[in-house]
């Protein structure tokens, strides 16, 4: 006898429509012949389409796709090239409220952070845009007379672009528009949880008048399209955001072809809380920064290092707060956490429950949420863990999912050497009213993102973004850091004396 359930499914498998990969401005089938599907993680039933199992063959199309683009988009003045990221920005405010339904239902972020998503995606486009007017070099006074030096940014060629599903639309954005500005063509792969976002942002790419073959998208596996594209010796760079694992595969098999990387990893984000802090403020700031997004954020807080006077009185308030957060789907307006990205993470989350009680205290949650509806969906309970030290392994590890340890230190000097002590450097940050001790954080904190009074999360798109130790390899998303990863730069000596000039050789006067 087949369930209701698992009838349900099968329908809407049924009608989940199928999408297709973007190679040289039209829509077409894998070679493989093979789809897999992407489900709603808040209700599994629902299948939200299906997409191409892409293979080496497909990607070696896209390839040859971007090199016959690269020419004229690289020879395309790059104000043009700006004005393109323009209209491309304004389709993404147009289709905001889709994008983000889409969105929501695809990755399960509530949807008002789905809002948040894209607008970080329009930023970027329009940030990018400007960057088609500015992208400045060098003019630098030459040792010789009659003599300039100067210095360009060139694109690379083509860019491999391998993206994650937690900022779906917000992440391949902040990768491929400074990519394109600087005259790059694209090959695009996403995770394999949100391929219907990357095919409504290449659908919007193609309106806003990107020529064929500048920007490709291939869908399926890391192993096999992933893989590929790293591979692949006419890809030129890639960029790349998720595990560290993977991080470390890609960063291996590109240095055999002493291909540029950019990488954005993983993280443990701390909160220090002084005994002069704001507690209330504190609680908000961590409360958003450690289950928003449902912790599956790279700058979510999963550690709290606190003195231990206010200890207790911060952990009140935590409680209170987690307690009242509702679970569900992010597409109704009024539930705070949505779920977790697939059973997978479910899983994973999970394990850290028993590792954690055997550490520290449980407060709070500590399970799967699956009560009515939630039962069909990825669902984990906001989770705390008190009396936890900081080289505990739910200390240490990156969970990503709403699990937060609160570990307890002497004074601003511990706090600051269990902050560090870590292999990650995203984001940090510290509540204090004292301005010296705000101060001295700013300065002592390794990780590549500080806030002052304010949680982990919320990086903007016109300042560096990136992370220290092994969160990556040095490079950085965002602003015009951004561009160094998608350019060369060339240093050009002009002579117009008429005579030979040679450098730092001692001329007799
Ligand atoms: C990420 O989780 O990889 O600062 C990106 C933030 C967001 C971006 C997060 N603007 O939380």
């Amino acid at each position: 006898m087949v369930d209701t359930a698992a009838q349900t499914a099968r329908s809407a498998t049924t009608a989940a429509p199928t999408f297709q990969l973007f190679i040289a401005g039209e829509w077409v089938d894998s070679d493989s012949g093979k789809t897999f599907e992407s489900l709603n993680p808040a209700d599994r039933r629902d299948v939200v389409g299906r997409f191409q199992a892409g293979t080496a063959a497909d990607v070696a199309m896209a390839v040859k796709a971007a090199e016959m683009a690269l020419p004229r988009w690289k020879a395309t003045p790059a104000p043009k090239r700006g004005e393109i990221l323009y209209r491309y920005g304004a389709l993404l405010a147009e289709h905001k409220e889709r994008l983000a339904r889409a969105m929501t239902r695809e990755m399960g972020k509530v949807i008002a952070e789905a809002h948040g998503d894209i607008q970080e995606g329009i930023d970027i486009a329009f940030l990018m845009a400007g960057e088609g007017r500015r992208m400045a070099g060098e003019t630098v006074p030459s040792e010789l007379p009659d003599k300039w030096a100067m210095s360009i940014r060139q694109p690379i060629g083509i860019a491999g672009i391998i993206t994650p599903w937690n900022f779906p639309m917000a992440i391949p954005c902040w990768k491929i528009m400074p990519a394109l500005v600087t005259g790059n063509t694209v090959v695009f792969k996403p995770a394999s949880d949100t391929p219907h976002c990357a095919t409504l942002l290449v659908e919007l790419m193609a309106e806003a008048g990107f020529p064929p073959g500048v920007v490709n998208l291939v869908t399926g596996s890391g192993g096999e399209v992933g893989d590929a594209i790293v591979e692949s010796p006419d890809v030129s760079v890639i960029s790349f955001t998720g595990h560290t694992a993977t991080g470390k595969h890609i960063a291996e098999r590109a240095a055999h072809r002493l291909k540029r990387v950019s990488l954005e990893l993983g993280g443990k984000n701390a909160i220090v809380v002084m005994r002069d802090a704001d507690l209330d403020l504190a609680a908000d700031g961590i409360v958003w920064s450690a289950f928003g997004t449902t912790g599956q954020r790279c700058t979510a807080a999963s550690r709290v290092i606190v003195e231990r006077p206010v200890v207790g009185q911060l952990l009140e308030r935590l409680e209170a707060r987690a307690r009242k957060l509702k679970l569900g789907s992010g597409l109704d307006e009024s539930v705070d956490v949505g779920p977790l990205i697939n059973p997978a993470a479910l899983e994973k989350v999970g394990s850290y429950i028993e590792i954690g009680r055997a550490e520290g205290e449980l407060v709070i949650g500590g399970a799967a949420a699956t009560a009515g509806d939630l039962a069909n969906g990825n669902f984990f309970a906001p989770t705390i863990f008190s009396g936890v030290e900081p080289m505990d392994r739910i200390a240490q590890e990156e969970i990503f999912g709403p699990v937060l340890s609160i570990v307890p230190v002497d004074d601003y000097a511990s706090a600051v050497m269990a902050l560090n002590q870590t292999r990650y450097g995203l984001s940090s940050a510290i509540f204090t009213t004292d301005a010296n001790t705000a101060f001295r954080a700013m300065r002592d904190f390794e990780t590549g993102l500080v806030y002052v009074n304010a949680g982990t999360t919320g990086a903007e798109t016109h300042l560096p973004f990136g992370g220290w130790k092994e969160t990556g390899n040095g490079h950085r998303e965002a602003g015009h850091a951004a561009l160094d990863t998608y350019t060369e730069w060339k240093s050009i000596y002009v002579d117009f004396s008429g005579r030979l000039q040679r450098a730092q050789i001692d001329n007799q006067a």
